[in-house]
C-alpha cells in the first residue's frame, strides 16, 4: 500500500510488533532523539533520576539552556547547574547558555532525516523542518524515553498540504502558517500530522519549512513534516553534516486523510491579532495603526535567512522614535555569521536591542511592552498576559513585516519595498559546536556530582484513585483556554519551576486571582474539579500546568475537549481527565458547586461512562483511556505506576 512519508517513520519505530495499529488506536513508537530546554528541563531530569537509569538510551539527547536565562537571582543559574551536571553524569550532551533556542540548534546541529525526536517543549516539531517526525511533549515523557522507553500517542491522521506556485517578494515562510491557521484554527490539528508536498515546497528552504512545522504547535497537530530532498541536502551539507542526509518522501499515490490546498503566489502579509495565533488579518487591513514594540526572533523566525532580510530592511535607517525593536537571534550560529557577515552592524545601527540568543520576550523574559501597547512579534503565541504586559495587543508577524513597521511606526505591508534583492543561502555555515558539553564517559560519570540549588523541591506526587470523589467545581472558564492561562510564565514566575509549592500560588491567576486560595480551601474538603470548554490546555507542554493543580487538590478536568499534551501530563499526573457526553450540561454547571463522582474507580477500571452528580441532577461523562492511561489513572501517575 502507498504510504505518506508520516505513516513511513512511524511504521519504521513502532515498538511493539503487534501489527501497524488503525488511524486513532493507541500506538508506541521507539524515540532515537530527545531534547529539553531549562524550563521544563528541571523536572524532566529529577523524574529520570528516580528512575534510577545510569545513562540514556537514546542515540542522541540534548539538555539546552535558552528559556530561563535571565539570572535576577540564583535561581535560574542553580538550574542550569544542575541540569548541566545530570547531563554530564547521564550521557546527555548540553548546550550551554548562548549557544541558541532549542529548536534551532536542534535543527542546525543534531536533527536528522527519518528519526523520531521527542522534546519537553510544543516546538519540538520544529524539527520536521528536515524530515524527522518531531513531537512535544511532557517532561516526564520525555524522561521515559530517555530510559529507553517507547513514546505513546495516538496514532494520528495524516492531513496532505499541497503548496503550488511561489512566494511573492516580501511575503514570507511566516504568512503560510499563519494562512494555515486561518483555515483550520487552533485546534484544526488535534490527532494530525500535517504532511506538506507539492512543487511550492521546492521554493522553500530548511529555514523556511522550519518556521512552517515550528507553528504546525499552534494547530493543536501531534507533528508536522515537510519530505528531505535535495534542499535538505543542502542545508545539511551548509551544516557540514551531509552524511546525515537520506532522501524521503511519501509514496507516489499515497492518499491523505484531508487534503488542504495554498497557492503560495496568492498569499499577502499576514498578522495574527489579539489573543490567538489563529485571529488572522492581512496587514494592508491593519495598515497605518500606530504600533509602540517590535521583537524579532524566537525559534520560529530566528534563522539566518529572517535576519539577513531584517538587516536588509533597516540598512541605513532608524527606527521610529516610539518604537522600541529588540532582535535575539535563533542561535549562536546566527549571531555569529551576523556578525561576521556585517548585518549586525546594520541592526545595531538602526538601533535595534540586540539580545542574547534565547527566547527572550517570547516567553515573557524581559521586554514587556508599555501598558496597553501595541506589540508586533515574529513569535509564534500571542496569549492574554504572555508578553508580561497583561493589556498589550501583541500580533504575530513575518520578519519582513516587523522590520519595516518598526522603521513607519505603523503597520506597513513589507510588499510596499518593491522588488526583494536575491537571497540565496550561504553555502557553508560557520560551525563551532563549543557551547556543546560532552557528556562523561561511562567511566567517568560516576564521579561526576549532580548539584542541586535550594531552589529545587521534590516534584508533588499523587494518591492513587479512591472509588468516589467529591469535590468543589472551583473553577469553570470558556474555550481554548492556554497553558499561559492555567501556569503563566514570565520573568517573575519562570524562576520558580523547580518549586511547584512556590509556582503554585501563579496558577490561573490571568483568570481569576483567588484560584489558589480557593483550590486549597477546595482541597481541605476532599478536591477541586475545573470545568472548561472546548481546546482546554493548548499551548506549549509545561507539566507545571498539571503539577501545579495536583499540588492545589485538583482531581479531575471536565471540558468539551482537550489539547493532547495538556491531556497526557494530566494523566501523567493522576488528574482524570473527562469529556461531555452532551455539550449541554456545560451549560448547567455553575462554578461553586458541589460535584460527586461516587463510583469513579470502578467505571474507568471497567472503561465505562463516568457518573457525575451535582445537586439533583445526574449524568455521564466520557473517560476514554487506552489500557496505559488507564492505569495511571488507577495508580494516581506514572510515576506512582513504574514504583
Ligand atoms: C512556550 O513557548 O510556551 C514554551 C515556554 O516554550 C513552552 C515550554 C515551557 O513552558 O517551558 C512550550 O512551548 O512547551
Ligand atoms: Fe522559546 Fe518562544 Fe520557542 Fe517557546 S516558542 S521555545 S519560548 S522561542
Amino acid at each position: 500500500m502507498a504510504l505518506t512519508l508520516t505513516e513511513k517513520i512511524i511504521n519504521a519505530h513502532i515498538a511493539k510488533s503487534a501489527g501497524v495499529p488503525q488511524k486513532g488506536e493507541p500506538v508506541a513508537i521507539t524515540i532515537d532523539q530527545t531534547l529539553t530546554q531549562d524550563a521544563t528541563g528541571t523536572m524532566a531530569y529529577l523524574q529520570f533520576e528516580t528512575m534510577g537509569v545510569k545513562r540514556v538510551k537514546t542515540e542522541r539527547s540534548v539538555a539546552y539552556i535558552d528559556h530561563n536565562t535571565l539570572q535576577s537571582g540564583f535561581e535560574n543559574a542553580d538550574d542550569h547547574r544542575y541540569i548541566g551536571s545530570v547531563a554530564k553524569k547521564h550521557g546527555i550532551y548540553f548546550s550551554r547558555p548562548g549557544n541558541g533556542i532549542c529548536h534551532q540548534v536542534h535543527l542546525e546541529r543534531f536533527g536528522k532525516p527519518g528519526k523520531t525526536l521527542i522534546g519537553s517543549d510544543s516546538h519540538t516539531p520544529t524539527c520536521g523542518g528536515i524530515g524527522m517526525i518531531a513531537i512535544g511533549a511532557g517532561g516526564l515523557d520525555v524522561a521515559v524515553a530517555m530510559g529507553g522507553g517507547a513514546y505513546h500517542i495516538t496514532y494520528p491522521q495524516v492531513v496532505g498540504i499541497e503548496l503550488t506556485g511561489k512566494l511573492r517578494d516580501w511575503v514570507s515562510a511566516k504568512d503560510v502558517i499563519l494562512k494555515v491557521l486561518q483555515e483550520l484554527s487552533v485546534k484544526g490539528g488535534v490527532g494530525k500530522v500535517m504532511e506538506y508536498y507539492g512543487e511550492g515546497i521546492d521554493t522553500l528552504s530548511v529555514p523556511e519549512r522550519a518556521t512552517i512545522t515550528n507553528m504546525g504547535a499552534e494547530l493543536g497537530a501531534t507533528a508536522s513534516i515537510f519530505p528531505s530532498d535535495e534542499l535538505t541536502r543542502q542545508f545539511l551539507r551548509a551544516q557540514g553534516r551531509e552524511e546525515d542526509y537520506t532522501e524521503l518522501k511519501a509514496d507516489e499515490g499515497a492518499v491523505y486523510d484531508s487534503v488542504l490546498r495554498i497557492n503560495l503566489s496568492e498569499l499577502v502579509p499576514l498578522a495574527a491579532c489579539p489573543h490567538s495565533p489563529d485571529n488572522i488579518k492581512a496587514i494592508s487591513e491593519l495598515k497605518g495603526e500606530k504600533i509602540h514594540q517590535v521583537c524579532i526572533g524566537s525559534c520560529t523566525n530566528g534563522s539566518l535567512q529572517d535576519l539577513l532580510k531584517v538587516a536588509h530592511i533597516l540598512r541605513g535607517k532608524t527606527v521610529h522614535e516610539n518604537v522600541d525593536l529588540s532582535i535575539a537571534p535563533g542561535s549562536k550560529q546566527v549571531f555569529n555569521m551576523l556578525a561576521e557577515s556585517g548585518a549586525l552592524a546594520d541592526l545595531i545601527n538602526a538601533g535595534a536591542r540586540m539580545l542574547e540568543c534565547t527566547c527572550g520576550p517570547c516567553i515573557g523574559m524581559g521586554q514587556s511592552p508599555i501598558s496597553a501597547g501595541v506589540s508586533l512579534r515574529t513569535f509564534n503565541r500571542n496569549f492574554l498576559g504572555r508578553s508580561g504586559t497583561k493589556d498589550a495587543q501583541v500580533y504575530l508577524v513575518s520578519p519582513e513585516t516587523a522590520a519595516i513597521s518598526a522603521l513607519n511606526g505603523t503597520f506597513t505591508d513589507p510588499m510596499s519595498l518593491g522588488v526583494m534583492p536575491a537571497y540565496s543561502m550561504n553555502k557553508a555555515f560557520t560551525i563551532n559546536d563549543n557551547m556543546v558539553t560532552l557528556p562523561a564517559s561511562e567511566s567517568d560519570a560516576e564521579n561526576v556530582e549532580i548539584v542541586r540549588g535550594p531552589n529545587i523541591k521534590p516534584f508533588p506526587s499523587n494518591d492513587a484513585l479512591a472509588e468516589t470523589i467529591t469535590a468543589e467545581l472551583v473553577l469553570k472558564v470558556g474555550d481554548n483556554i492556554t497553558t499561559d492561562h492555567i501556569m503563566p510564565a514570565g520573568a517573575k514566575i519562570l524562576p520558580l519551576r523547580s518549586n511547584i509549592p512556590a509556582i503554585s500560588e501563579h496558577c490561573f491567576v490571568v483568570v481569576d486571582e483567588s484560584f489558589p486560595e480557593r483550590a486549597k480551601a477546595a482541597k481541605a474538603k476532599g478536591g477541586g474539579v475545573i470545568v472548561a470548554g472546548a481546546n482546554y490546555g493548548q499551548g506549549s507542554s509545561r507539566e507545571h500546568a498539571a503539577l501545579a493543580p495536583v499540588y492545589l487538590g485538583i482531581r479531575a478536568v471536565l471540558c468539551k475537549s482537550f489539547a493532547r499534551i495538556h491531556r497526557q501530563n494530566l494523566i501523567n499526573n493522576g488528574i482524570i481527565p473527562l469529556e461531555f457526553a452532551d455539550e449541554g450540561d456545560y451549560d448547567k454547571l455553575e462554578q461553586g458547586v458541589m460535584l460527586s463522582l461516587p463510583s469513579v474507580k470502578s467505571e474507568i477500571a471497567a472503561g465505562k461512562d463516568v457518573t457525575v452528580k451535582s445537586g439533583s441532577m445526574t449524568f455521564t461523562v466520557k473517560c476514554d483511556l487506552s489500557e496505559r492511561d488507564r492505569d495511571m489513572i488507577l495508580a494516581g501517575g506514572l510515576l506512582n505506576m513504574f514504583k
